[in-house]
């Protein structure tokens, strides 16, 4: 009795700092949606507001409007959101404006264009309310500064106020990695002070600042920009201070770079996937030899493969969309990401088919979609979305289950994880029908499974044998046809 009363106890006083905090493993099964704040939604509903995303200034997207739209993301099937960071920008904007949420001058108050103290604690408290987690992205690495590096004025920041605390500037050798830590990403036009993270005490002030701002909105997770140029040990302390699930950026495509950082953080973005994914499916030229090569090196090299980021777009890297308008390449592409291995994001616009290419044309406006729930690719990541949740309540072990890859040519590709079988092919929307025989996919001899994106029902042969015929170039994905009730696909 006395030790349930003292745990109680605990618990309750405990409640406030940690009660939220989501460890890597409630991240497992989750689907991250990625917004960029500026440009998700508008806090007064002004569906029309026009947003130049060459202009590189500010649109007016705030928490407001994002937590009026949770019904949009929830629909596809997202259970976490990704948001901007939320920090202190400088005000400047003759060489664009900080919309972004990269240039940040003070760790302690909050970039106002996004809304108050007050909403960003309502759009927690309303992710929560949905069963949703709450992702923030964190700078750690740099601030920002409207001028090249000879003009700064260190005393503008919050704390960081002196040029003790940042590394002389220099221009990063890609070639070396003390360079790449200890050099600044830009010294010219908007530079960016590259903090001296290795100090002691700078490294302290960043897992002090995090352990509070994590209490303090109730955030679960982080996205750790510019890893790669930030110490590991830093890296990981901040990880440990946290006290949440972090995934690192580390932009590189050779997995022998990426994944040695899952000894300091929890995940990283996976872009040794990536980058062959796009390649394979971009035109039906693409082959997936790389891709097939880049996933079991990640499976033989990272840590814990299936806590990496899978992405196909984000804010820095062209969309889809700019290198094909072809509308079953990005359902194969999609599929791939929602059910392969890791946590999928999928960042905002995507599902609209936009197109823009490099930063800043990447950045576009959602609300100008109309936040159309119609939408191809809308009611596709929906379906993919809900699959995997499926499988995930169906089966505790999916989510920690490799992927097997059971079968690949140049244009076809199928993986097996679990319960669930993904046919994916680059032909392309103009191709004709052709037939691949996948072997072992586990299902028992005369096992009925449904397509979820067709609903056409096939029956497994001698040793869990699929003769799957893709047709229009579109993907399949298979799950028994007994287990789908409670999915609330393909059920009538
Ligand atoms: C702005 C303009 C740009 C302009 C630039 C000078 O200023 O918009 O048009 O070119 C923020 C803003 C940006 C802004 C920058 C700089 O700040 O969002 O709009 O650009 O002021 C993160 C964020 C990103 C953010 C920052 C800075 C960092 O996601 O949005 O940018 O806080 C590097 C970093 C990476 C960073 C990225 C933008 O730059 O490592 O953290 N992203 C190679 C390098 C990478 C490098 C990448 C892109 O190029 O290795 O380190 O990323 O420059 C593969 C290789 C990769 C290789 C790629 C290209 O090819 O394996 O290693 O990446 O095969
Ligand atoms: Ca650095």
């Amino acid at each position: 009795m006395v030790s349930t009363a003292l745990f109680l106890l605990a618990a309750a006083a405990g409640s406030a700092r940690f009660a939220k905090a989501a460890t890597p493993d409630e991240w497992r099964s989750r689907s991250i949606y990625q917004v960029l704040t500026d440009r998700f939604a508008r806090g007064d509903g002004s569906p029309d507001a026009p947003c130049d995303t060459g202009a590189r200034k500010y649109c007016g997207g705030n928490y407001r409007g994002l937590i009026s739209q949770l019904d949009y993301i929830q629909g596809m099937g997202f259970d976490s959101v990704w948001i901007s960071p939320i920090t202190k920008q400088f005000e400047d904007d003759w060489n664009g404006a900080p919309y972004h949420g990269y240039w940040q001058t003070d760790l302690y108050a909050l970039n106002e264009h996004f809304g108050t103290e007050e909403d960003l604690r309502a759009l927690a408290d309303e992710l929560h309310a949905r069963g949703m987690f709450l992702m923030v992205d964190v700078v750690i690495n740099h601030n920002g500064w409207p001028g090249d590096a000879a003009s700064i004025d260190y005393s503008q920041f919050n704390p960081f106020n002196s040029s003790d605390y940042y590394h002389p500037p220099c221009e990063i050798n890609y070639d070396d990695q003390t360079s790449v830590e200890q050099c600044w990403l830009y010294t010219g036009a908007n530079a960016l002070p590259d903090l001296k993270t290795e100090d002691p005490h700078v490294s302290q002030v960043h897992n002090d600042w995090i352990a509070d701002l994590v209490s303090k909105y109730s955030i679960d997770g982080l996205r750790i920009d510019t890893t790669k140029h930030v110490d590991k040990p830093a890296i990981g302390s901040f990880n440990d201070a946290a006290g949440v699930y972090a995934v690192g950026e580390v932009y590189h495509g050779d997995p022998a770079y990426t994944c040695p950082y899952q000894d300091w953080v929890d995940g990283v973005l996976n872009f040794p996937v990536y980058y062959p994914l796009i390649d394979a499916f971009k035109s039906p030229s693409g082959t997936m030899w790389s891709l097939v090569d880049n996933i079991n090196k990640v499976f033989q090299t990272c840590n814990d493969p299936r806590l990496l980021g899978t992405f196909s777009e984000n804010h820095d890297i062209p969309r889809f969309a700019s290198y094909t308008q072809d509308l079953a390449l990005a359902k194969n592409v999609l599929a791939f990401t929602i059910l392969f291995d890791g946590i999928p994001i999928v960042y905002a616009g995507q599902e609209q088919q936009y197109s823009g290419d490099s930063d800043p044309y990447n950045r576009e406006a959602l609300w100008l979609s109309g936040f159309n729930t119609d939408a191809p690719l809308y009611k596709h990541i929906a379906a993919c979305n809900r699959i995997r949740s499926h499988a995930v309540s169906n089966d505790d072990a999916y989510i920690t289950t490799p992927t097997d890859i059971k079968y690949s040519d140049d244009h076809t590709l199928a993986l097996v994880k679990g319960a669930v079988t993904t046919v994916l092919t680059n032909a392309g929307a103009n191709a004709g029908e052709t037939t691949v025989t996948v072997e072992a996919t586990g299902y028992a001899s005369g096992e009925q499974v449904t397509d979820v994106l067709s609903c056409e029902s096939i029956a497994a042969s001698d040793g869990g044998r699929l003769s799957v015929t893709l047709n229009q170039g579109l993907p399949r994905v298979f799950f028994p046809t007994d287990a789908l009730a409670g999915s609330g696909l393909c059920e009538n």
